[in-house]
């Protein structure tokens, strides 16, 4: 081969070399660009080998030429290296931005459905004047949530709590009173007994917008020698300043429960027009919140604590009617949808 014609191939194979450069447009293709024009195996390198080949004086032009051709193909491999390398850089930078001067995103926060959290607040009151909490099973016996009450089997007021049965002897508790009945039981002969016992009770009722058949109470009894009615009174009037405000004022109308003896309804002053009568009162100026009255005395004995030597007070009240009172909630039905749009506007911290 003639030195000319070694020296035209160094420049045709620079010159695709430095086109083809162009089109390598990532790590993979540029290394197999290098390998093949640089590398051990490249024709550049298998011309330089060939260079003995050819006569002496001509070695030192066509070993110019194929280094010049080395160098200059060296140098555009560098530039063309950096390039990509600054591209993916700025492909990446770009990929990556955050914009810091976007709001962030806040996590939601739960909060207490508002009759867990009204069941609280009665519960903090009555644990205030030295009450202790106590809670039991919704699935009761007969014996204890009604026998044990003075509702013996055929008693006309059964019919008021008929409820359901899983058994001929166990079924839905309807009211916390077993639990209390249960208390009595495991403190005798101890006294005072002084405890509150909230939870869900049953009611074979038809649902509307006063009743549930499934609700929420919180009861409370206190036995011990001496507690007499104005015991009673003076610590129903601390429950509703505490709840309804400090200037409430409770009235007393005699009733009738088969486990009191007297019995009460116990009403506050009206919540929403403070007495001077409106829709919410129906024109009365009171609202009723609970019930209550003296222990049995058929009750106590049952429970061990000797009536002759023994009084005691109970009262018991709807949680759901509490916190519609207090809330303003016009439908019992409105606790139990899970609708946010209700939920959310007692979303408060506890
Ligand atoms: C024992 C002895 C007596 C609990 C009482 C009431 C009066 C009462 C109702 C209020 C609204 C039920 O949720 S409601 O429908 N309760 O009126 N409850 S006295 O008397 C007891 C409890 C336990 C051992």
């Amino acid at each position: 081969m003639q030195a000319h014609d070694v020296e035209q191939k160094v420049d045709q194979l620079a010159t695709a070399a430095m086109q083809r450069l162009q089109a390598a447009d990532d790590a993979h293709s540029l290394e197999e660009w290098r390998v093949a024009y640089l590398g051990k195996k490249s024709e550049l390198s298998q011309i330089l080998r060939q260079l003995g080949q050819l006569p002496a004086e001509e070695r030192p032009r066509v070993g110019d030429a194929v280094n010049r051709a080395r160098q200059q193909l060296q140098a555009a491999y560098a530039a063309r290296k950096q390039a990509l390398a600054e591209a993916e850089q700025q492909r990446r930078f770009a990929d990556e931005a955050v914009d810091v001067t976007l709001p962030g995103r806040r996590t939601p926060r739960g909060a207490l459905h508002p009759l867990v959290r009204t069941m609280y607040e009665i519960e903090e009151i009555f644990l205030g004047m030295g009450f202790s909490i106590a809670e039991g099973p919704e699935v009761e016996t007969d014996e204890y949530n009604f026998e044990k009450l003075n509702l013996p089997k055929d008693h006309p007021a059964r019919d008021m709590q008929d409820t359901f049965y899983i058994t001929d002897t166990l079924l839905l508790r309807t009211h916390t009173s077993p639990m209390q009945v249960r208390t009595m039981e495991r403190m005798r002969p101890l006294a005072p007994v002084k405890v509150v016992v909230p939870g869900r009770v049953y009611r074979r009722d038809e649902d509307d917008a006063t009743h549930s058949h499934a609700f929420n109470q919180v009861e409370g009894l206190v036995v011990d020698r001496g507690v007499r009615m104005s015991d009673l009174k003076g610590v129903l009037e601390q429950f509703a300043r505490a709840m309804f405000g400090p200037d409430q004022a409770v009235r007393l109308r005699p009733s009738f429960f088969p486990f009191t003896e007297p019995s009460a309804e116990v009403d506050v002053r009206c919540i929403q027009c403070g007495g001077t009568g409106c829709r919410v009162c129906k024109e009365t100026g009171w609202i009723e919140i609970l019930g209550a009255g003296m222990v049995h005395p058929r009750v106590l004995d049952g429970a061990g604590y000797d009536s002759r030597e023994f009084s005691g007070f109970a009262f018991g009240m709807g949680v759901e009617r509490i916190a519609m009172l207090k809330y303003g909630i016009e439908d019992i039905r409105q606790f139990y949808q899970n609708d946010l749009r209700l939920l959310r506007q007692f979303a408060r911290a506890w």
